[in-house]
């Protein structure tokens, strides 16, 4: 079993990056409920990520999605930032809202439009470099909605060429993060549809290229956590975009669904080393129905709390039995520490590092929610349903 203060230790140097989408008015496709004090600007996003990271003490970066983030001057806003106590993370880019885009962005069969998306994605790599951020997250909208619509495997050699020239672009220390998701917005077949088809692509272009698992991009009875361990076993998880879902992408808050799913995930990211190493550990998610600040701390304390389950596996104990043939043995071992109210121990990490040691208490208490309802008016559509 490791030792408490080993245990404390790791949930202390976890960081939870917050999306700056999740902020602002998002939801479904078919009703935004607008709500009122929501940012206005990339700057009042990052003031209420701020106060997600004041609170839990772990969430000190956010990522980017362009253009819903577009400022003028990107070094600013780092700047602005990291007054705040916080850094820019992921920059996301955006290659499915224009017209341009009806039958793809990247794999379009039109040279004039992969070009326009290729412009994008290379622009996203500048704000990278404007705003020393790491990773450059890429999620493609693009398939085909009908049989012999398309060349498929010409849309994997498109798809191949805008990546090489990403990849080409990238500084020594960034990253090419690349997302799945088995379907939506296209239904009969999707150009990045699943972690074997990023983990080709990443493998071709090399070692600064990664597989994102965003946990809402798998068909319901996926085993993701096998994925987590196959992607770390390789040295390809880049990171994860945490959500969770009931029935496809519904964005919902991660670990909510279902808690046992993201132990089990976190349990593959301790055993595989990922906890020590660049896995980021990203939220992309949507707050449609429910208050967005609060509803991003309880994310962050979900997953601080699947990490700290499976930081408490007796792996000792589960080695044994694993080596014994002991079936039900094994599963107890895993199970005691999934069973486990692990809400007094990160309480006190909190205490121990000067924070309430209940921050949603904390924030309630704080009068933030209440300030900016009076303060931002005409709050801005994050994109999603916009
Ligand atoms: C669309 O499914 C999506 O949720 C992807 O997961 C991206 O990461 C995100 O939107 C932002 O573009
Ligand atoms: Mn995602
Ligand atoms: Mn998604």
């Amino acid at each position: 079993m490791t030792a408490p203060s080993a245990v404390k230790a790791a949930l202390t140097s976890q960081s939870i990056e917050t999306p700056s989408w999740a902020y602002g008015n998002s939801g479904t496709r078919f009703k935004v409920f607008a709500q009122e004090g929501v940012p206005r600007t990339p700057r009042e996003k990052l003031d209420d990520a701020a106060q997600v990271h004041r609170y839990t003490g772990v969430a000190p970066t956010v990522a980017l999605h362009i253009p819903w983030d577009r400022v003028d001057d990107y070094a600013a806003l780092a700047g602005y930032a990291e007054d705040q106590g916080l850094r820019i993370g992921a920059i996301n880019s955006n290659t499915f809202q224009d017209d341009d885009y009806r039958l793809g962005s990247v794999c379009h069969p039109d040279a004039t439009v992969r070009r326009k998306a290729l412009d994008h994605l290379l622009e996203c790599v500048d704000i990278m470099d404007a705003t020393g951020s790491r990773d450059l997250k890429l999620w493609f909208a693009d398939g085909t909605n009908y049989p012999g619509q398309d060349d498929v495997r010409s849309r994997q050699d498109r798809l191949a060429e805008a990546l090489d020239a990403v990849y080409a672009r990238l500084g020594d220390d960034q990253r090419l993060l690349l997302e799945y998701k088995f379907f939506e917005p296209a239904f009969y077949s999707t150009d990045v549809p699943d972690w074997g088809t990023a983990y080709a692509h990443c493998l071709r272009l090399g070692p600064k290229a990664e597989v994102v698992v965003d946990t809402g991009h798998h068909a319901p009875g996926t085993n993701i956590e096998f994925i987590v361990a196959v992607l770390l076993r390789e040295g390809k998880l880049g990171g994860f975009d945490f959500n969770s879902r009931f029935y496809a992408d519904d964005d919902l808050m991660v670990g909510a669904a279902d808690p046992f799913q993201l132990f089990r995930i976190m349990y593959e990211v301790v055993r595989g080393g990922g906890f020590t190493s660049d896995v980021a550990f990203m939220l992309d998610q949507c707050h449609n129905i429910e208050p967005k600040i609060q509803a991003i701390i309880r994310s962050v304390m979900n997953v601080q709390e699947a990490t700290a389950k499976a930081l408490l596996v007796d792996r000792d104990a589960l080695g044994v039995a694993q080596a014994e043939g002991d079936v039900l043995g094994a599963n107890a071992v895993l199970m005691d520490a999934f069973n486990t109210d692990v809400r007094p121990l990160l309480a006190e990490v909190r205490e121990e590092q000067g924070l309430a040691p209940d921050p949603i208490a904390a924030f309630r208490a704080s009068g933030w929610a209440e300030r900016i309802r009076t303060e931002r008016v005409g709050g801005q559509q994050a994109g999603w349903g916009a």
